[in-house]
């Protein structure tokens, strides 16, 4: 009886010393597969300027390269006959973290955060996200080939992003920002002023409308390394292996079963 509460202890310590370290261990695999899989960042796309839009971003870096996934809804539709051209970028701050603009980024008064102005709190251009070529901060105020045209659409592209860009990314430095307000809802200041990106814009075109700051999205996502991924120590796999134990537990001795799974499920508690 005695040499049977020892076997049992054995899983019960393992199983202990699993739940302890399954965070971490979940972590380094996830980190390892870095190159293979990529490291996904996302932010959810939060009204600037009262615009009523709303929206997210999904970015994959993987290598040199961004595997970009967005969706918005409830911008500006049109604008001069045609779909409107909503211009975004990943914006950087050289130090500090990201963050969008609030309505005191207004400094000159006249209702909307304009792009200078909120600056302060998302940095300048760093990329442009294009429909095709282009995608350094040269390319911030091509209409043509903005990466949004019209108020909903999805926007999928895999660019190349400079190292500054990634590291800013991973340090929480780097913003998403999505310009352009329907001028007909802006005043009669803000309708005939210029954009201070580029006069031959109205100030309304080039304003923020939807901004978010990059976050890991790894918490949000199943755990690498889980059941389905069939690779390597899995938490599924390490379950079923103290479901065994706790099986050949119960065939010893009934009494220490209930033992192993008490501490099982303050394990679980953790
Ligand atoms: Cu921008």
């Amino acid at each position: 009886m005695r040499t049977a509460k020892k076997l049992m202890l054995t899983p019960v310590l393992a199983l202990t010393a699993f739940g302890l370290a399954a965070g971490p261990a979940a972590a380094a695999t996830a980190g390892s597969s870095d190159s293979e899989q990529g490291w996904t960042y996302q932010a959810d796309l939060n009204e600037v300027n009262d615009s009523g839009a709303s929206g997210d971003i999904m970015i994959t870096l993987k290598g040199d390269q961004a595997m970009i996934t967005e969706h918005v809804e409830g911008l500006a539709e049109d604008f001069q006959d045609g779909p409107y051209p909503h211009v975004q970028h990943i914006h950087v701050k050289a130090n500090g973290s990201a963050e969008c603009p609030t309505a005191s980024a207004d400094e000159d008064g006249d209702g909307i955060v304009n792009t200078p102005e909120g600056g302060a709190a998302y940095g300048e251009v760093s990329a442009t996200l294009t429909d095709s070529g282009d995608t350094s901060a040269d390319a911030a105020v091509d209409v043509e080939h903005a990466g949004i045209k019209g108020g909903s659409a999805t926007y999928e592209r895999t660019i190349d992003l400079d190292a500054d860009t990634k590291e800013a990314i991973k340090d929480g430095r780097a913003t998403v920002v999505v310009h352009g307000l329907d001028p007909a809802k802006q005043s009669q200041e803000v309708q005939d002023a210029k954009s201070p990106l580029d006069d031959s814009l109205p100030q309304a075109a080039t304003a923020p409308a939807l901004c978010g700051t990059l976050a890991d999205s790894q918490m949000g996502q199943p755990p690498k390394g889980g059941p389905d991924t069939g690779g390597g120590s899995t938490a599924g796999t390490d379950d079923t292996v103290m479901l065994a134990a706790g099986g050949g537990v119960l065939v010893a001795a009934g009494a220490a079963f209930a033992i192993s799974r008490k501490r099982k499920s303050s394990a679980e508690t953790r």
